[in-house]
């Protein structure tokens, strides 16, 4: 079987990793800006300069036959302070850029919020703040209206759980907290009703374009599937990075099973997790009228039954077998033996991709459609003679994940496209610029780009809709 005619093949990006001009052109602060310079580690200045070289990235999609490119606006670059006065040199610019895509042929798919809420926001707490929630769909609002006849794919949010996880448990985003629960799951329902409300107000508006959300899922899997504690340590697993958010996302509320773990967690953490029905209200009419999600997968977790303390360590640095976690109340997250990881310690399971959209498909069977959103390899490309680029290892990465996508839509899940994460390289964000993704080679000396053996390789993908 092949991928069809209109099946879409994309690649992705995402404004904070790869425009550059951070701090000019009008754009207000994000809490990147600061902890990034604190740390001293590497700067999103000037990133891919995405900002400047985007006719010449949308150049590539054409040549290459990307008829889809995930881009996301900052919030920041619109409204500076995260509400009230409009930065117009900010909204020009998307214009200028969806136009180019269009010029290209590459519809532009577009995300409103990709980890970078507005520094005065933030500082406020962020998603934890109703009033975050309330600016979020002012600014919401404003876009679907000003680029309505430029962007008819939306996406609310990127990543609800990575956002929550990262801030508040494992501590590798702003504002660096640690272990606490309790306000990743606030966070995560913030965002939530945040994405129901903008969903809402797209759809009473009538405009005629569709809209999503964009969730990160990886399977869980017990280590021993015949112990029953190891059964439990991936079920918690699944529920808190998973099934929570796909609940508010495809049923509008939380089911039994998910409340009661989740409780259990919170309360462990010394908490309390409480909401207003009005919130289920939004949510309800969200989940029915919702077009389609988003799916970023890179890998999936074994997760082994574990009663001590809390003990997370992330490897930002591309060495081997660095990684840990261990989350108090639901498992440890383990490397297997025989399975392949990348560098960064992520576990290369292509089937659980097809595993997740099946889940999707049989658990919540009124989705309408799924897109991979991201899936790609982070590898430390070399740049070789004549300007060679041979990334045979990420070309594998995707290979397998397409032959497995394919298998899943063969058996009836409705997938409509496929997103390489990422277009050219950009910074990662807890990892820097070693960890390259993009299908583009970006030499960050001179902003030149040039196609990796796997740029050619989905070309011919594209081409011959078969993997
Ligand atoms: C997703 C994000 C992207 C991107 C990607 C790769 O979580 O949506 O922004 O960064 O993952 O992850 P990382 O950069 O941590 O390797």
């Amino acid at each position: 079987m092949k991928f069809s005619e209109d099946f879409v093949f994309g690649a992705a990006t995402a404004a904070y990793q790869c425009e550059g001009c951070t701090q000019s052109h009008g754009k207000g602060k994000v809490a990147w800006d600061d902890y990034l310079e604190k740390q001293g580690r590497f700067s999103p200045e000037p990133a891919s300069d995405f900002y400047h070289k985007y006719p010449v990235d949308l150049k590539l999609c054409n040549q290459f036959g990307i008829n889809g490119i995930r881009i996301s606006i900052a919030w920041s670059r619109i409204f500076p302070e995260g509400k009230g006065k409009i930065n117009d040199e900010g909204v020009q610019f998307y214009h200028k850029l969806f136009q180019e895509c269009h010029k290209n042929g590459v519809e532009p798919y577009v995300t409103l919020h990709h980890f970078d809420t507005p520094d005065a926001l933030h500082k406020e707490g962020d998603f934890i703040n109703r009033n975050t929630i309330e600016a979020f769909v002012e600014y919401a609002k404003f876009c679907f209206e000003e680029y309505k006849d430029e962007v008819s794919y939306w996406f609310t949010f990127n990543e609800v759980w990575p956002i929550a996880t990262n801030q508040y448990i494992e501590g590798t985003f702003p504002p660096c907290i640690t272990f606490d629960i309790t306000k990743a799951v606030a966070s995560m329902h913030g965002m939530m009703v945040a994405h129901a409300k903008a969903v809402n107000i797209y759809k009473e508006k009538g405009y005629s374009g569709k809209i999503g959300i964009i969730h990160s899922l990886d399977t869980k899997y017990p280590l021993d599937e015949n112990d029953e504690r190891d059964v439990l340590a991936a079920k918690k697993d699944d529920v808190l990075a998973n099934q929570f958010l796909l609940d508010a996302t495809f049923l509008g509320y939380y089911s039994n099973e998910t409340l009661d773990i989740i409780q259990e967690l919170v309360e462990l953490n010394g908490g309390t997790f409480n909401y207003d029905q009005k919130d289920i209200e939004e949510m309800k009419k969200a989940a029915s009228q919702i077009d389609y999600l988003g799916m970023n997968n890179y890998q999936s977790n074994f997760v082994r039954h574990y009663e001590g303390e809390n003990e997370i360590h992330h490897n930002g640095t591309g060495e081997k077998g660095t990684k840990k976690f261990k989350l108090k109340g639901v498992g440890e997250r383990v490397i297997k033996e025989g399975i392949p990881t990348t560098d960064w310690d992520w576990l290369i399971i292509p089937e659980g991709m097809y595993d997740m959209v099946k889940r999707i498909k049989n658990q919540y069977p009124n989705y309408k459609a799924i897109y991979i959103t991201e899936n790609g390899m982070g590898y430390k490309d070399t740049f070789e003679e004549n300007n060679v680029i041979d990334d045979e290892p990420r070309i594998d990465y995707i290979k397998q994940h397409l032959q497995w996508l394919l298998k899943a839509i063969e058996e009836g899940v409705n997938v409509k496209g496929y997103f390489v994460w990422s277009l050219m390289d950009m910074f990662s964000w807890s990892n820097g610029y070693n960890k390259r993704y993009g299908l583009f080679y970006v030499d960050y000396e001179t902003q030149e780009r040039f196609p990796k053996a796997s740029a050619y390789w989905y070309k011919r993908v594209i081409k011959h809709r078969e993997v």
